[in-house]
This record gives C-alpha cells, structure tokens and sequence, in this order.
C-alpha cells in the first residue's frame, strides 16, 4: 500500500505495511490478538480509530480506557469495557470511541509482535491519521521521582538512537525518529495541565530490567557501584534521562508505518541514588497515572479541535 491515500481530494496520512506476501494471503490471522481478517469485519471495528495507547500492562490499558471514556464523555455507567482479544491471554484490547487502548507486555520481542499485528489490524481497517502513543514507566537519571518523559530520542545501550535487529541471520539498524511536532505538542499539554514535572529527554531502551540498566540487585553481576555511576554519568551526558525496554523497536516500526508517534515514561525513582522499587504502592500508582493524565489531555484536546474544523 502506498504511503498517502487520495481521498476527496485531500491526502490522509495511511498506515504503511512493507510485505508484497500480503497481497496473496487469503485470509491474514492476528494470532496474538485472536482476530483475523476472514471472521471479523476489521473496518468496521476499528475504522474510525485516530489513538492508540500501547503500555505494558493489561490491567493498566482497561484503566486508561475507562479514564478516557470519562474524559471524552463517552462513560456508560452501564457498559463493561471489553477485552477484544478475549480468547488469549497474550494482550488485552480496548476501544473506546476512536482511542485504542493496547498492551504489550515486558522488552522489545513482546511489544515488536504486537506491533506487527497493530500495525497490521489498523492497515485491514483502512485507518488514516492514526497517533500512537507508548505509556510506561522507566528508571530516571537526575531526575525527580514521578517525573514524566516524553522522549526525543530513543537510544540502544551504547547512547545510539538505533534499533538493531537480525535479520535472516544479519543484522539490520533501523531509526528510532520519532514525531518531534507530537512531542512538543505533549509538553504543552503537560504544562497546561500543570499537575507533574514533565521533560523532554532522550531514553535508552535496553535488553533486560538488571544487568542491562546496570543494577547491582540482579542475580549476577560483575560490576562495582563506581561502574554503574559512571555508566549512568555516560548516559546522562548523551542526553538520557530515562530507561525503559521497549521504546526503540516501537520508535523504528512506527516510523516504518508512518505512524506518528511517541513515547511518554514516568520515571519511578533516581537510578543514581538506588535501584529497588521503594516508594509505596499509593505513590507509585500515582505515578503511573500521570502518563495517561498527560495524553488524556493530549487527546480531548485533539477531538476538540476536530470538532471545531
Ligand atoms: C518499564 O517497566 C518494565 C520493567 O519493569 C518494562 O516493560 C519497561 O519498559
Ligand atoms: N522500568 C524500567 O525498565 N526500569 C526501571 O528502573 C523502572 C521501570
């Protein structure tokens, strides 16, 4: 499919899949969601979607749904939000007016099969004008508890903003761009809403939650408390302000797609003053709510100005 749809004349921004097999599959099974393109009307399903918000965890994506619904107006005290991808338990799916709402669990092999099979559900459903937004949590580096990050750039473990990935056997590098407009616009948001400090920084995505983010709690490591710091200090000098698993195959496939999209983090403590998890289980759930607050907001404001065009 070609990257810009003629459509009344004007060009809509379309969802961009690179994969001639496509073209002669006839039936396209989205195995880890449990739908597929022969059994369900996947236009007339996800058609109208313009956001999706992609976190890791099932139980926090059925939450921003019901946040958003009550931020948009679209509550019904009566409705139950669905698990549209009941009969797996691999990710959960949400839809609430055009927000998706869709998890992908823990690292970059979790999060690059949904996304393979999002961007190929918004693809069968002819979306155009889609945003998507990753909404996590992460370690900080100098940074305030609670902080949120929207990142610039997302770097690998060497301060690179590329994703590499082997291919048959050979490695590929992919850019990690991401939409510098979007990002701008979510800090705007963000000091509209004036309720959380709020960055912009660059985020490394590693392989692993302990030797891979340079924890001294893991089960192994080799490393003194003097190497971490000045492996953390390396990475604060090229920029990054904060660590998480996922940001950079979901930077290069939606970039891939054409899809605008961005990364929002809370960071849930100082990776240079500690690295166990310590603040209270209040705390932290304030803390996770601050990404989805950020691009609630984000969004209304979008549908608002959609209205009034
Ligand atoms: C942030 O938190 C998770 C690890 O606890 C991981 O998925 C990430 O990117
Ligand atoms: N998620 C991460 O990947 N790292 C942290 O330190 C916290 C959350």
């Amino acid at each position: 499919m070609s990257l810009g749809k003629e459509n009344n004349g004007t060009c809509e921004r379309s969802i961009y899949v690179n994969n001639p097999h496509l073209d002669y599959m006839k039936d396209d099974i989205l195995y880890h969601f449990n739908l597929a393109t022969s059994s369900h009307d996947l236009p007339a399903m996800f058609g109208d979607v313009k956001f999706v918000c992609v976190g890791g965890s099932p139980w926090r994506m059925k939450s921003f749904t019901e946040y958003i619904a009550k931020e948009l107006g679209l509550e019904d005290p009566n409705a139950e939000y669905p698990n549209i991808c009941a009969g797996t338990d691999r990710f959960a799916m949400y839809k609430i007016g055009p927000v998706l709402s869709v998890s992908h669990g823990m690292g970059i092999p979790s999060i690059s099969i949904m996304l393979h099979e999002l961007i190929k559900l918004l693809y069968h459903a002819h979306c155009t004008e889609v945003t998507v937004v990753r909404i996590g949590t992460s370690g900080g580096i100098g940074l305030k508890p609670g902080t949120v990050v929207v990142t610039k750039q997302s770097l690998d473990s060497m301060f690179q903003p590329r994703f590499e990935q082997h291919i048959l056997g050979k490695p590929v590098v992919r850019s990690t761009e991401l939409d510098g407009e979007l990002t701008e616009e979510l800090l705007q948001c963000s000091k509209e809403l004036a309720e959380f400090e709020t960055v912009i920084g660059n985020t490394m995505c590693t392989l692993d939650f302990y030797e891979g983010q340079a924890r001294l709690d893991g089960a192994f490591c080799s490393y003194t408390e003097e190497d971490k710091q000045s492996y953390l200090a390396e990475a604060y000098a090229a920029g990054v302000r904060n660590i998480e698993m996922e940001s950079s195959v979901f930077a290069a496939m939606c970039k891939l797609s054409d899809l605008r999209a961005a990364v929002v983090c809370v960071t849930l403590l100082d990776r240079q003053k500690g690295d166990q998890l310590t603040s209270s289980h209040d705390v932290l759930n304030n803390y996770h709510q601050r990404p989805q607050t950020l691009v609630g907001h984000y969004i209304k404001k979008k549908l608002n100005a959609f209205k009034k065009c």
